[in-house]
């Protein structure tokens, strides 16, 4: 491991991560980084989560609450969960195992905006933060405090927490040094000042963490590296829902609806988004800016044509092959790409005054454009809401995109009514599938509706046309029609079928 501890006083608080773990007590609550498997602990949440098996093998009780940025990984999620060390979770997961917890009850998840958490935090609305985790690059002769590959809360839950414990990971490149932008000035509502961002590419804040030296309690020392997740190779499906999205934006261009340059854009992660990017980089755009939270391969690439100028975000969430590549080369990507506080990179404020197009998955829309996220018939948690309620509410334009349907055909992702609602009608201006773009604009929801019915799966629509005949002749009044003895049927066939379709 390469030395990357530069100031003595930290240096004279490296220890193991076995003796970090035992400086947390059961019903701790931790404030830890990490962001979409990026910038995480690696080392002390994997002693943490032994020492809460030899806990409960004696018979002793130990659990912990968990704030994040945002998903993690399997040495940080995985193996507390495996543990059964996890009481409370907050704010967005997508690990496989906390996820089996959460719906066996087992773990309270509390899914929260990702520009909203912080703040809470700050307010006291969450209760003491015990003990910060976060990983740094290195820390300097001056006691300055690197980041590493993600920002998220990082500066929020150094500021919170009563005792502190640094990993400092030597396998991330000490050339992200002043990639990142720290703002410092947030405190407790209400502020009196504008959040100074103005261009995706302005920076306002510090290329380094800070906290109260006092407050370190260890540091510990690692070089393994993030998860970094291959993205699957593009299929048909998504190649055509970017195909969609990019023949409306020329339209829109043309129409003179879409500012020049092209107002900067946010994606969500996954195969859609990779292959919008990927649609970008051939396509006749230029001088793109993207203010988003995290950097995928696709970002990568259009920064390498010259065709996106700026990718603000607060992590990485990149392949192997691209993580190696950022790692390499640091020293170029960190002049166009921020990394800020998830705070910033997903403010309302700024999305608002950027005039943003925003672009994130969703598991069903209802017939009236209710997007629901997050739950899978209602109940099950799947991730989270994440950061798409900060951008779908405040951006110019606010796109889903989605396959058709779920696990092969049975379920369609266009539904009578959503079994739950993250994004409400209100928000939601276009949703595209593999059959084209629902413009739903300008719309009332009865107008809405042969719109949207035209983007579902051809096996649905005659069931869905129905659903609509029949919810105009049963309604209450004819504004947003509904059938109520019938509008969740088609989940509860789901459930009791294992098919949606009659
Ligand atoms: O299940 O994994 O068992 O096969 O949901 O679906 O199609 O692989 O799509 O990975 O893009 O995820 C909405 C979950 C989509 C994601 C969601 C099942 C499907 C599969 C995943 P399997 P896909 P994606 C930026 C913005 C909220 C957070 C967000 C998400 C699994 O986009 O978490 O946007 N969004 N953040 O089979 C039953 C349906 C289903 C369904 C899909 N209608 N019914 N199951 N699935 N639709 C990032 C951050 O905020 C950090």
């Amino acid at each position: 491991m390469g030395n990357r501890i530069h100031n003595a006083a930290y240096q004279s608080k490296v220890m193991s991560a076995e003796d970090a773990a035992a400086l947390i007590n059961d019903g701790d609550r931790l404030g830890v980084s990490g962001f979409t498997g990026s910038g995480y602990p690696k080392a002390v949440p994997i002693a943490l989560a032994a020492r809460a098996k030899a806990e409960h093998e004696a018979g002793r009780s130990f659990r912990v609450g968990l704030n994040t940025g945002a998903s993690t990984a399997p040495e940080l999620d995985g193996e507390l969960a495996l543990a059964d060390a996890v009481d409370f979770r907050t704010p967005y997961q997508s690990d496989p195992e906390t996820r089996k917890r959460i719906n066996a009850g087992s773990i309270n998840y509390a899914d929260i905006h990702l520009s909203h958490i912080a703040p809470q935090v700050r307010n006291g609305f969450h209760g003491k933060m015990d003990v910060a985790i976060i990983e740094l690059t290195a820390i300097k002769a001056d006691g300055s405090l690197v980041p590493s590959s993600s920002i998220g809360n990082n500066q929020a839950w150094l500021d919170a927490a009563d005792r502190v414990i640094f990993e400092v990971n030597s396998w991330q490149s000490e050339d992200l040094e002043g990639m990142h932008d720290v703002f410092g000035g947030l405190r407790k509502a209400p502020l009196d000042f504008a959040i100074p961002v103005f261009h995706a590419s302005d920076r306002i804040g510090s290329k380094y963490l800070t906290v109260d030296p006092a407050k370190v309690i260890a540091v510990v020392e690692n070089d393994t590296p993030d998860r970094n997740s291959p993205f699957k190779p593009l299929d048909d499906v998504s190649k055509s829902i970017a195909s969609h999205l990019l023949d409306f934006l020329d339209l829109e261009e043309k129409a003179g609806r879409l500012p020049d340059p092209m107002p900067a854009m946010q994606s969500g992660v996954g195969n859609i988004a990779n292959a919008v990017l990927a649609g970008l980089l051939h396509g006749q755009f230029e001088n793109l800016t993207s203010y988003t939270e995290v950097i995928q391969d696709g970002m990568v690439d259009l920064i390498d044509s010259g065709k996106l100028s700026v990718a603000s975000a607060t992590a990485f969430s990149l392949s192997p092959e691209y993580a190696k590549k950022m790692n390499d080369n640091a020293k170029f990507y960190r002049d166009k790409i921020i990394l800020r506080n998830q705070e910033i990179s997903n403010n309302p404020e700024v999305i608002r005054r950027l005039g943003m197009i925003a672009m994130n998955g969703m598991i069903e829309a209802d017939i009236y454009g209710n997007v629901n996220s997050t739950h899978i018939m209602g109940s099950r948690m799947q991730n989270g809401i994440g950061g798409s309620g900060d951008f779908a509410r405040n951006a110019a334009l606010t796109v889903f995109v989605t396959p058709s349907t779920a696990k092969d055909g049975a379920i369609s992702a266009i539904v009578p009514m959503v079994s739950h609602v993250d994004h409400t009608e209100h928000d939601t201006d276009l949703i595209i599938s593999e059959y084209g773009v629902a413009d739903l604009r300008g719309k009332s929801p009865r107008q809405r509706v042969p719109a949207i019915i035209k983007i579902a799966h051809p096996d649905f629509r005659p069931m869905l046309e129905e659903y609509f005949a029949v919810a105009q002749k049963v309604a209450n009044g004819q504004h947003t029609p509904h059938d109520l003895s019938q509008a969740l049927s088609w989940h509860q066939r789901m459930l009791a079928t294992g098919t949606m379709k009659v």
